[in-house]
């Protein structure tokens, strides 16, 4: 056996890392909290998991797994397509989070970062997530300056020893009213004791959602063929396929995974960009090692994604208003052809991301009191996006936006986790990243002569450039946890943590409108120019957390997570040239000072267990957030007001009944550099309620039970229909600024799952 390992360690050695185990191995934290379970509890309490069955609940109610994190404080989301929203945690976003699915550390291959992390995999496929909001240890950080989020599909199953084989699955279906959704999975395993198959599918699609009772303004009229209803959301509409293949082998104390997956999503729309998926493909290949050692763990991981990204108007933005009769625009519903400099048809945009990466870690165990984990990571990044002539000003020449962009990464990291009494504990780490760009020469649609938008100066003004670029990052940690009996924990926590541009940042170059509107990842609408010359933004955190609860930390428990970070280059935008109010403008990166603090409350309570009607109780969550720019005294941009959840739940026999609120105060701390829209406060109300037999789960509830119009808060600009290649179309003209997107009407869903 030994042998063995010596041979599979040496196969592997090149290969990286990941929280992965087998059924019966243990992850090292886990020993320490479960070791500890018995007496105190010092579980981080900036820390939350939601396992198996906090996931279940939510699955039936949406596609997005983004969105499976609603409930975790500090947690909000930015509106994006339907299976794409993207998380924010105490006001940070996007790239500012370390997001892992599977151990792979996922780049959206999108100049508006459609296909983001948590879209890779379908809410159905995950078995785990961990949300780290405060000052989160460097072990799952890395080139992020936010939390991290770290989401897992099931570990593979292996029959019991003496079982000899095992043949399980799980299968489900659901729909939903609003939007005419629905979906299914499947997941079936067939194994021996030592090897492992798995099969795992799903598919969802939808309709255009509808809003609440009241979203009028912006229905149309006088619109040819495909006519949206008054209430009707324009560019909601999806369909997204995800499937995947796992092989694994178990040893006596390791185990190897190879995983295939392939997410297919023929079209996703987006109410707040102006352009629409029109096909995403993403391979991935991951190959894994987790190894138990007498020392400790050894966990090793190569894998290799590969993105093809494709985006035009959708039909809810194929229409030229005003002229339905004809004319030559890229948006008009007549078919153009051929595609000449007076003709246009459409606007296609490609994307192809390579992301390839290495990452080896060991946890290992020095005694009982120290555990040592250190690791080395290495992604390599390459991406291409470009925009095939389409006619008329888009003619004759393919635009480059970015040309063999590669964003390479190289990490390593040690962290000291100590259990100095059953009262103290501490985490120390430190983290070194380089983060090596470069992009190639680019060049507009037009590439001599008289150019629109000044592409041919742009061009070469970045092409003169030299845009190879180093950074060398520092990231740290301290955590110092204090449980001085069973019904309280205290943690204080400091960090440094850095994150580089992204290629999109750095290298997009065109500042014509009409490309810059295309960058954009944010959904406010504006057009994105970017600098070269950005540097790294820094955070510099604190983030405490206090955590009551009773000994057994079952019938109550009360924490509070007060948080304050600075940063410094914090990536921002300034005004080009021009920039009026009530209009969409074009903005250029630029590196500022910001701070955002704020508070997370949440807790829970048994209230009453009656004889007739089971348990009831009581838990909530409220966050605030303030997010400044301390150059400008400007305020950040998609910062979530101060919101609050109560939930009621009785737990009733095989029934689970919940009534939820969400109070959502109104949003007037904006941007004004993004000229930002200002959102008014709501309150929703859902139900929720599941049964369950022995190998069947019923889910069904109402979202938004009062059919309540609201605009998302984080939703950005609504640009879901109309003539969106023109950043502020004439009067009369879609899209206009002022409009939020606004959140879906009533909902009423049912979903089924059988085991077998
Ligand atoms: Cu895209």
């Amino acid at each position: 056996m030994f042998f063995k390992l010596a041979t599979l360690s040496a196969a592997i050695a090149a290969l990286p890392f990941s929280v992965l185990a087998a059924e019966d191995a243990v992850v090292l934290p886990e020993v320490v909290v479960k070791a500890a379970k018995s007496g105190a509890a010092p579980v981080s309490p900036s820390e939350s998991k939601l396992d198996a069955a906090a996931l279940q609940g939510l699955r039936s109610a949406t596609s997005d797994t983004a969105s499976l994190l609603r409930d975790v404080p500090g947690v909000s989301l930015y509106g994006a397509g339907g299976v794409s929203s993207l998380p924010s945690i105490r006001g940070l976003a996007d790239d500012r989070l370390r997001i892992k699915v599977d151990g792979m550390d996922l780049i959206a291959a999108c100049p508006n970062h459609m296909n983001s992390p948590l879209s890779y995999i379908d809410p159905s496929a995950v078995a785990s997530a961990r949300v780290y909001t405060g000052a989160s240890p460097v072990s799952v950080g890395g080139d992020s300056i936010g939390g991290s989020i770290v989401v897992e599909s099931a570990e593979p199953e292996f029959a019991r020893s003496g079982q000899g084989s095992l043949l399980k699955g799980e299968a489900g279906l659901f729909y939903r009213s609003n939007g005419n959704a629905f979906g299914g999975h499947l997941s079936a395993t067939v194994a021996s004791e030592q090897l492992s198959f798995n099969y795992t599918g799903s598919s969802a699609q939808s309709d255009n959602y509808t809003a609440g009772d009241d979203f009028k303004t912006y229905a149309f009229t006088g619109r040819a063929g495909h006519t949206l209803d008054r209430d009707e959301v324009g560019s909601t509409a999806y369909k997204a396929v995800n499937q995947s293949v796992t092989l694994a082998w178990k040893g006596d104390t390791d185990l190897v995974e190879f995983k295939y997956g392939r997410q297919h999503i023929p079209f996703e729309n987006y109410p707040n960009q102006r352009m629409d998926m029109t096909d995403n493909v993403s391979d991935q290949f991951s190959l894994a090692y987790t190894g138990k050692e007498a020392w400790g763990t050894l966990k090793a991981r190569a894998y290799y994604e590969h993105t093809q990204h494709e985006m035009d108007f959708g039909e809810d933005k194929r229409f030229w208003y005003g002229s339905a009769s004809g004319g030559s625009g890229a948006q008009n519903g007549t078919p153009c052809s051929p595609i000449s400099a007076s003709c246009a048809e459409g606007m296609p945009m490609y994307t192809d991301g390579k992301n390839t990466g290495v990452s080896l870690g060991a946890d290992i165990v020095l005694n009982t009191r120290d555990l040592l984990k250190v690791g080395a990571e290495f992604q390599a990044y390459r991406l291409d996006d470009w925009w095939p002539p389409s006619g008329a000003g888009m003619w004759p020449n393919t635009f480059w936006n970015i040309r063999d962009g590669e964003r390479d990464r190289y990490a390593v990291f040690g962290e000291w986790e100590a259990r100095h009494s059953a009262q103290w504990t501490s985490v120390l780490g430190l983290r070194h990243e380089t983060v090596k760009m470069d992009a190639g020469d680019v060049n507009g649609y037009c590439t001599s002569g008289m150019c629109m938008g000044n592409q041919l100066a742009d061009a070469a003004a970045f092409n003169g450039q030299s845009r190879d670029k180093t950074d060398r990052n520092w990231d740290m940690s301290a955590l110092v946890r204090y449980t001085p009996d069973a019904t309280q924990t205290y943690e204080a926590g400091i960090a440094q943590k850095t994150r580089s541009p992204s290629l999109y940042e750095r290298y997009t170059w065109s500042t014509w409108s009409m490309a810059a509107v295309m960058n954009n990842f944010v959904g406010d609408g504006n057009g994105y120019v970017g600098d070269i010359d950005l540097k790294p933004e820094v955070a510099h955190t604190l983030s405490l957390a206090a955590d009551w609860h009773d000994a057994g930390a079952k019938t109550w428990s009360l924490r509070v997570s007060p948080f304050y970070s600075h940063v410094r280059d914090f990536i921002a935008a300034r005004c080009l040239t021009n920039c009026p109010d009530g209009q969409f403008n074009v903005l250029q990166y630029v590196n500022q000072s910001a701070r955002l603090y704020g508070v997370d409350v949440s807790g829970k309570a048994l209230v009453a267990r009656t004889q007739g009607y089971g348990d009831f109780s009581l838990s909530g969550v409220l966050n605030y957030v303030r997010g400044e720019n301390r150059d400008t005294g400007d305020d950040l941009y998609n910062i979530m007001p101060l919101n609050a959840k109560l939930a009621l739940t009785q737990k009733w026999g095989r029934w689970s009944n919940t009534v939820e609120g969400q109070f959502v105060a109104a949003k007037d701390d904006v941007s004004e550099v993004r000229n930002e829209i200002e959102t008014d406060g709501y309150s929703l109300f859902n139900l929720r309620s599941s049964y369950e037999w022995k190998q069947v789960r019923l889910d069904i509830g109402v979202e938004n039970l009062f059919d309540r119009f609201y605009s998302l808060p984080l939703g950005g600009a609504y640009l879901g229909q109309g003539t969106t290649m023109a950043i502020n179309p004439p009067v009369g003209n879609y899209p206009q600024w002022g409009t939020a997107v606004p959140g879906m009407g009533r909902s009423v869903y049912v979903g089924v799952n059988v085991k077998f």
